[in-house]
């Protein structure tokens, strides 16, 4: 048993030793035989210290034959600072020769092009090209790396991103501020119902709006219309009895749209490019008035300019000092 034991040990010491001597083997000691290589494939047959040339194949004595094979050979080794391989080589940060030209760091300040996308930025994010640096998002451009997400910031302008806002009305007047004649409710005067289900807001329900009146609908809440949607636009039917034709609106209906920065004086005015002919002012299509026959109409207006911005909405009736009549009534409010 002894020698058995004695056995096992020196077999173990030996096996010890054994595995020292390759961790310790250098590369050309690791592949002595220098494998064939495939030069179409550049140095992708030999080992990362190792490089894919054209031999010499030699006779017994030692001769070329002439003839040429490509096998793995072991790199030069460089410094990188003084950058001493030979020429059309460069020194890796490790220490071995390449051939060709050194990647250079993306230190120009600028935006990654195309030449350059491996590396990441140093200074500024993506603003022209797609993100391929997941280091930094896009700020500027919708995400078009799909594969990799920004690791960073969570993506906001990933396509998917709706504009979906909408009012009918039925559970009341929560998300809106009523100044004045505003009411929210069902019309006991006027087109006596909504457009859809029971509730719709109207100037003054049971009766004709005042003369000389102001006052505005306020949603109080903002909406922000996403860069990624193409043609954002305000649609809502409305039933409409005022004092005006589509020559001059002297009691109207018009909605403003303001930029959080902005006050409502100066909102901008809803262009309306779906309204029925004589509900709006031909000068300017921002004006809702008129008689519009005891229907309910669409209509509709663009939201382009606000895009990327976060806005609020404000339905403002106005009437003038003489005449009045049942009013203009509001119902089925989309933002999409
Ligand atoms: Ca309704
Ligand atoms: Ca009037």
């Amino acid at each position: 048993m002894k020698d058995r034991s004695t056995i096992l040990l020196v077999a173990l010491l030996l096996s010890g030793v054994l595995m020292v001597w390759q961790a310790c083997a250098s590369p050309e000691e690791d592949d002595p035989g220098a494998g064939t290589c495939d030069p179409a494939k550049g140095d992708a047959d030999c080992n990362y210290v190792e490089y894919c040339a054209e031999v010499d194949v030699v006779d017994g004595s030692g001769f070329p034959t002439g003839d040429v094979k490509y096998e793995c050979i072991l790199r030069d080794t460089c410094s990188y600072d003084i950058q001493d391989c030979a020429i059309g080589w460069y020194c890796s940060e490790d220490g071995y020769c390449f051939k060709g030209t050194a990647p250079q760091p993306d230190n120009n300040q600028q935006p990654d092009d195309t030449t350059d996308t491996a590396l990441p930025d140093t200074a500024i994010p993506d603003t022209a090209q797609p993100d391929e640096d997941t280091a930094m998002p896009d700020t500027a451009q919708p995400d078009t790396d799909t594969v990799q997400p920004d690791e960073t910031v969570p993506d906001t302008d990933t396509t998917g991103v709706t504009l979906d806002f909408s009012e009918d009305f039925e559970s009341g007047s929560d998300k809106w501020t009523l100044e004045g004649i505003w009411q929210v409710g069902t019309p006991s005067d006027g087109p006596l119902g909504c457009h859809g289900g029971t509730n719709c807001a109207g100037t003054n329900l049971s009766g004709n709006y005042p003369d000389s009146t102001v006052a505005k609908m306020v949603l109080a809440q903002q909406v922000t219309i996403p860069t990624s949607i193409m043609e954002p636009v305000i649609r809502f039917y409305a039933y409409v009895h005022s004092e005006g034709t589509q020559m001059g609106m002297m009691d109207y209906v018009e909605v403003l749209v303001r930029k959080s920065v902005d006050n409502w004086d100066s909102a901008a005015k809803a262009v309306f490019t779906i309204a029925d002919t004589g509900l709006t002012d031909n000068a300017t299509k921002t004006k809702i008035g008129g008689n519009g026959g005891g229907t309910w109409h669409l209509f509709e207006a663009s939201l382009t300019p606000f895009k990327g911005e976060s806005i609020q909405i404000a339905f403002r009736f106005t009437s003038d000092e003489f005449t009045n009549a049942p009013g203009i009534y509001i119902d089925d409010i989309e933002l999409h």
